[in-house]
């Protein structure tokens, strides 16, 4: 009996899975066969951002996987954008579905619970979306493919300058969320640097409904611009109050800002909205207008910037199985590491801590659409 349960234990057919190791075969024929999971945003008010990053991981699997060079099998959990949500489904696929390696989650708040969980388990992580200061810092196993925060705004905010001679600003900002902080701090440390003089630095809380009192004070300011760190759904709000009270300024946001849905919420009220982006879809390369007409054919919408990074963030990942030749985690995350693709963000590698360099364009809605600010 012992020895019948040893033969069944070697060939991974009972008991639990303890090391590295991911389950199932590792390859077949030549081709690498591996299980990733994905931990999104996908139900509550930022689900729009969930929705596009699945879209465009779901895309680049359907092209990777029909090539036939390796075989990715993702198995996607819904976080709702909460920490203790997002814990648990890392911890579900990690132990209980033994992942090879995961994508997620969708906020660097999530990311700040999930990234130590992840490394300490030896788990390779990407994050798609996560822009604030330190996620890949958190340890060897955690990237990301996102454009950092601390590019991204220094970048929209010198446009912002040269645009409208901007002298005076308003900084408003989440308090109780990582990214719409750490956004904050890149703020005010380069409007500093800029020497823009900081009139009022107001703060809001998730789901805050009415932001009379920071507008009304901002108003009384009389800012050149505003500086806003937020998610879309507050984002969008604060910007209709803000048109509503007679507030019509420009604002800078930062990456949470970077989604058609502040379109769709705001209305006319998100004109004069500036960002930085990694990606848009009208840029002039035959890969990305590959990449926005198949998108556009499969969902029947135009792809952001979100499902543009996740598209990529499967290539990497499909790459790194390859070149590890193996789903075994360090051998994953060792190849990884040295990854080098031309994707649809252009030519990608990691630096040294798996973050990455980016050059961003910045973006101003003009007529409810997103427009290159030349
Ligand atoms: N960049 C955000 C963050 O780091 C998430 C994104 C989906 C707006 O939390």
């Amino acid at each position: 009996a012992l020895a019948s349960m040893l033969a069944l234990a070697a060939c991974g057919g009972g008991g639990e899975q303890t090391s590295g190791e991911a389950d199932g075969q590792a390859t077949d024929g030549g081709v690498v066969k591996a299980d990733i999971g994905v931990v999104s945003y996908l139900s509550g008010s930022g689900a729009a951002y969930g929705e596009a990053i699945t879209s465009g991981l779901e895309l680049a699997l359907e092209e990777i996987n029909a090539k036939g060079e390796v075989e990715i099998n993702l198995i996607i959990e819904d976080s709702a954008g909460k920490q203790d949500q997002a814990l648990t489904a890392a911890q579900k696929l990690m132990n209980s579905e033994n992942v090879t390696a995961l994508i997620g989650p969708t906020l660097s708040t999530e990311m700040n619970v999930v990234g130590p969980e992840a490394d300490l388990n030896g788990v390779p992580t990407i994050g798609t979306s996560t822009t604030a200061e330190g996620i890949p810092q958190i340890g060897e196993y955690i990237f990301r493919n996102s454009l950092p925060e601390a590019l991204a705004i220094p970048a929209s905010i010198d446009k912002a300058i040269e645009k409208y001679d901007a002298k005076k600003v308003a900084i408003l900002y989440g308090n109780d969320d990582v990214f719409t902080k750490s956004g904050f701090d890149t703020m005010k440390a380069a409007a500093e640097e800029k020497g823009l003089e900081i009139l009022t630095i107001e703060t809001f809380q998730k789901g805050q409904s009415d932001y009379n009192a920071q507008l009304t004070k901002i108003k009384g300011l009389n800012p050149d611009l505003i500086l806003a760190s937020a998610l879309y759904n507050e984002g969008a709000v604060i910007m209709d109050q803000a048109r509503k009270m007679g507030i019509d300024v420009p604002f800078v946001g930062g990456n949470g800002f970077n989604s058609p849905e502040v379109i769709e919420i705001a209305g006319d009220a998100a004109d004069g909205l500036i960002v930085a982006t990694p990606w848009y879809a009208e840029k002039d390369d035959p890969k990305v207008q590959e990449f926005v007409s198949k998108f556009e054919e499969k969902y029947g919408k135009k792809p952001d910037q979100f499902a543009a990074q996740a598209y990529d963030a499967l290539y990497i990942y499909a790459e790194a199985l390859k070149n590890a030749g193996s789903n075994d985690r360090d051998a994953f995350r060792d190849a990884l590491a040295e990854v080098k693709i031309t994707g649809i963000l252009g030519d990608f590698a990691f630096d040294a801590e798996g973050d990455v360099i980016m050059t961003p364009t910045v973006l101003v809605i003009e007529d409810g659409a997103f427009k290159v600010f030349e």
